[in-house]
């Protein structure tokens, strides 16, 4: 076990809070992380000798580790997710919420002497480049091995955190213990008042690594609100075309609906000119910059991703990322020690160990992987990464993207008229659900700007910051929604997706800088076939026809839908986006 140092700070605020928290979880010892390799290499030897990472083949996957989880711990629990302001209306109809005093005390009971027995570590570390502005600094508090060595990929932890931090009390305090793993005794807790999260009975990505959707977006865009910037679940990419002109793209898109996989695209051959580079596959905090554009960076360091689906077809980018100095949870080994999941290359095995440790045989009606089975990986693995992530300034948006999964009525893509037609369309994107949250899955649920889990606020009010931001962007990003998961009457995906998309996005390209032609529909700019360059696409003209389709009677119930979401948001959503849903009805009413 690695044994505690000396504090290596002398910030007074954060020691006693440290001390705090230390005396209500009473560890057998307080480990300060340093965040250097030699840690990292004893913190994994000792994660290994204790079976919480298993070394996967080292010929295969050298420096990657696999883990599995407690099987009722695989994704995020939004019903124990809680924002805790001190009055309901603060935190609004879309959150759960509890009274912060009585929750701090509720949580207190549980941390009471859960760390006997264990290491407490203590994580500070940085959301964003240390010298960037929008740089946030959190501290976590764990007594997870495995978050340690998760939250060292997916963010800038040690040393450089306390050197950023200095004497100041502005940090946010972030409380994670695993307890006991008991559902029953499970919540992750936010205290935007407090800069504060309090998270106990989970080790899962999202509930455990606090500087992700907790800080990154819950804490910060209850802060975006208050100082006018935007804080979203967004991935960004570079695009640069065959003329060499460089744009920058940021797209929101609810869990598991295919961020990762568009900011790690790799062109068909007919588009080849392109060249679509990572910034980020998660999380974009946007800024207004000097010149009137909207700048936006990626807070994040590494990449939290979906595993099934992956391979070297769909995602190529990704598979050879995680060729090495990757991290694996609830994924399947092979007989020779290395991953397996559902949709990865090749023949599937006949034997396979399943992500809950038990024999699987070829032909077993069981996933073999969990279908939220996860990597993590540090960004600089990835072998398209940009040269502007590390910017700290960010990069200037061209055009903001929401989708979602839906099987109809929302065509491919469609370009909005305006900024507040756009966050029209982004207030009431609908998605169905997926593995990525516990629950149903396969409803339709409204998931606005796809931040309905992550908001941190009250989402009429969060409605209303996104309409009052044009007026301090005088050059806006154009917005669009896109839809990737259409279907045709037998249940097949109309649009082939994943590399193809950057046919849709050269269109998005081309309307964001006054190139690319389009018709009007009575809900957005729409492509025409011909509108899209299709050389080399192997696609019936009629599937393509039915994935740009807009059908006035599938809208008019799709807005029918919007007023009774609206309804549920109760008196905070802006009148605008109202009037809005009006205007697009009598247009539909129109063409129907
Ligand atoms: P989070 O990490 O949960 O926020 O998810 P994400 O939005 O990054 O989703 P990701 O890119 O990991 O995709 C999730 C699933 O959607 C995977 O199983 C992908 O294979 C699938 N997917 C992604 N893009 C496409 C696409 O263009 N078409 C189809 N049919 N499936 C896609
Ligand atoms: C998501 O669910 O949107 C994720 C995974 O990106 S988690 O970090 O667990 O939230
Ligand atoms: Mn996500």
């Amino acid at each position: 076990m690695l044994v505690a140092k000396d504090r290596p700070t002398t910030n007074t605020h954060l020691v006693a809070w440290v001390d705090e928290m230390a005396k209500m979880c009473k560890p057998d010892q307080v480990y300060w992380v340093d965040g250097s390799d030699a840690e990292a290499k004893a913190l994994t030897a000792e994660a290994v000798a204790t079976g919480v990472l298993t070394p996967l083949n080292p010929q295969k996957r050298p420096g990657s580790f696999y883990s599995r989880s407690d099987p009722n711990d695989v994704a995020r629990t939004e019903e124990l997710t809680f924002v805790c302001t001190p009055t309901k209306e603060e935190a609004g109809p879309t959150n759960n919420w509890m009274e912060p005093a009585e929750t701090y005390a509720k949580l207190a009971a549980i941390y009471d002497g859960a760390m006997r027995g264990r290491t407490m570590y203590v994580i500070p570390y940085v959301m964003g480049t240390p010298e960037s502005p929008f740089a946030m600094i959190g501290v976590e508090i764990t007594d997870s091995i495995y978050v340690v060595l998760n939250m060292r990929i997916m963010a800038r932890i040690g040393k450089l955190a306390l050197d950023r931090l200095g004497e100041s009390n502005s940090f946010n305090r972030g409380l994670h213990s695993v307890a006991d793993c008991d559902p029953q005794r499970r919540y992750i807790c936010h205290f935007p008042q407090d800069d504060t999260i309090w998270s106990v009975g989970s080790g899962y990505g999202g509930n455990a690594l606090l500087g992700k959707k907790c800080l990154a977006l819950r804490i910060a865009s209850y802060l975006a609100n208050d100082e006018g910037w935007l804080a979203e679940h967004m991935m960004l990419a570079e695009a640069e075309s065959p003329e060499g002109e460089t744009h920058f793209i940021a797209g929101a898109f609810p869990s598991a609906c295919g961020k990762t996989n568009l900011a790690m695209l790799i062109p068909p051959d007919a588009l080849a000119g392109w060249k679509i580079r990572t910034i980020g596959d998660d999380i974009a905090w946007m800024r207004v910059g000097d010149d009137g554009r909207l700048y936006a960076v990626n807070p994040e360091f590494g990449f939290f991703g979906v595993a099934p689906g992956t391979n070297y077809h769909t995602n190529p980018n990704a598979m050879r990322m995680l060729e090495r100095d990757a991290f694996f949870t609830n994924v399947a080994l092979t007989e020779d020690n290395d991953v397996w999941w559902e949709g990865i290359d090749g023949e599937v095995p006949e034997r396979l160990t399943d992500w809950r440790g038990r024999p699987w045989t070829k032909g077993s009606r069981e996933y073999a992987a969990h279908p939220n089975s996860r990597f993590t990986v540090q960004m600089k693995n990835s072998p398209a990464l940009s040269r502007f992530t590390e910017d700290p300034k960010g990069v200037p948006i061209s055009a903001i993207l929401f989708g979602g999964r839906r099987s109809t009525t929302v065509p491919l893509v469609l370009q909005s008229f305006n900024w507040p037609h756009g966050v029209y369309l982004g207030a009431t994107a609908g998605s169905e659900t997926t593995a990525a949250i516990t629950g149903t899955i396969g409803v339709i649920r409204r998931d606005p700007m796809a931040m309905l889990a992550f908001c941190g606020y009250d989402m009429g009010t969060y409605f209303g910051h996104w309409l009052e931001m044009s007026k301090h962007i005088p050059d806006p990003p154009k917005i669009f929604i896109v839809n990737w998961f259409r279907k045709d009457a037998a249940g097949k995906f109309l649009w082939p997706g994943y590399g193809e998309n950057m046919r849709v996005l050269e269109w998005i390209i081309g309307r964001a800088t006054g190139g690319a032609g389009a018709i009007e529909t009575p809900v957005g700019w729409a492509p025409r076939p011909g509108d899209l360059d299709l050389t080399g696409l192997d696609l019936a003209p009629e599937r393509l026809t039915a994935a740009l389709r807009v059908d006035p009677d599938e809208w008019a119930s799709e807005l029918g839908t919007h007023a009774d979401w609206f309804a549920k948001l109760g008196g905070t959503v802006p009148a605008a986006l109202e009037l809005q849903r009006k205007l697009l009805l009598t247009s539909v009413e129109a063409a129907g």
